[in-house]
């Protein structure tokens, strides 16, 4: 197993997100990446990559697949955000950037506003993903990553490959961040996959939260199927996509799934629907496998609702491996700070390779 580490990681550190009307410390942690990083290296995990300092189109094919992915406008705005915010008033260079006003239903998305705040709002979905001075940086390099580990998988250089990036990635949109996501690692992976010659890539959400991001991107294509699974969105967060009866549109309709379950679901429900999950990825001929690996679904994660227990991680990878496909496996949720590591190590350990 290829393991590509974001050395930028920890330049995100934000200190709060709203939650009810107040502002909490920050569950998306560096210490999360951490512990994953430690428990790699304990059970000899490897080999190790890190990528070095990548300086804007010193990687020509990174930044294509980039603008591929992602609006050049959201991309502008995320590498001018942190200087803005903090032109708005010196003092912001003491807080973190969040965003409280958005443009609803019947309001324009088309016109870009002026306005720093408005543009924030215009970008994002939620208040709970602060963007602070390194939150560039630490994406970029991050989503360097996921591609590099694509890359190696999709040359046939790693059978499968993990892509050890936060913060997290699976619920930004093409122009949107949101749910301490900011680049989608899992897109970007798939769609570097799919330039190597892929013709059929899946990708198979097993984080507690719907991939929102990325469905959205791959909605109207044909290409790339997305599977999740999730906590239903009626209770749920990102509450607003995710039920089971969006399957795709136009030439990409019936190559999305969802599979959402209850709050509360234990290992053994939530395996039957992956069975479900890995059935359909064998019955689109999928080439190569992307996994957006969130271990929130863990009985101690302090914001989710499943109750999967860390010998049930093991299983999940033994499973996804029944697929035989080159897979790459990207970092995403999961809360219990302590356990992460040995959650994640589980899955790529029962996956081998
Ligand atoms: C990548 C990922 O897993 N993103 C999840 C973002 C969830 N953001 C909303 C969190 C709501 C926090 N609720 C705290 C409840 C504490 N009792
Ligand atoms: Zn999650």
């Amino acid at each position: 197993m290829l393991v590509v580490h974001n050395p930028d990681h920890a330049l995100h550190a934000g200190r709060q997100e709203m939650f009810r009307g107040r502002l909490v410390p920050c569950h998306e942690v560096p210490a999360r990446l951490d512990h994953v990083l430690a428990e790699l290296r304990r059970r000899g995990v490897g080999p190790l990559h890190t990528p070095v300092e990548l300086q804007p189109g010193a990687d020509a094919a990174f930044d294509e697949v980039l603008q591929r992915i992602h609006a050049p406008r959201y991309l502008r705005f995320l590498e001018q955000a942190w200087e803005e915010w903090v032109a708005l008033d010196p003092a912001n260079a003491e807080l973190d950037a969040l965003p409280s006003v958005w443009p609803v239903r019947g309001f324009r998305a088309d016109v870009e506003p002026s306005n720093f705040a408005a543009r924030m709002g215009l970008y994002s979905f939620d208040a709970g993903t602060p963007l602070t001075a390194g939150s560039w940086r630490a994406a970029r390099t991050g989503a360097h990553a996921a591609v590099l580990a694509a890359r190696a998988v999709g040359r046939g250089q790693a059978r499968c490959a993990f892509a050890l990036s936060r913060p997290p990635g699976h619920h930004a949109g093409a122009d949107f961040f949101g749910g301490y996501c900011f680049l989608n690692h899992s897109a970007l992976a798939a769609q570097a996959l799919r330039n190597l010659g892929a013709d059929r890539v899946a990708v198979l959400d097993v984080d507690y939260h719907h991939g929102n991001g990325t469905q959205s991107i791959f909605y109207e294509r044909a290409d790339v199927l997305t599977v999740s699974i999730h906590g239903d969105p009626r209770t749920e967060y990102p509450f607003y996509l995710g039920h089971a009866d969006e399957r795709g549109a136009g030439a990409g309709e019936g190559f999305n799934l969802n599979l959402p379950l209850p709050r509360g679901s234990g290992f053994a429900e939530w395996r039957a629907v992956l069975q479900q999950a890995i059935a359909a990825v064998r019955a689109f001929g999928a080439q190569a496998l992307v996994v957006p690996l969130g271990v929130d679904t863990f009985e101690g994660d302090p914001i989710s609702g499943f109750r999967l227990k860390s010998d049930d991680y093991l299983r999940i990878g033994e499973d996804l491996a029944a697929l035989q496909l080159p897979t790459v496996f990207a970092f995403e949720g999961g809360y219990a700070v302590a356990e992460v590591g040995v959650n994640v190590a589980n899955v790529l350990e029962g996956f081998g390779g």
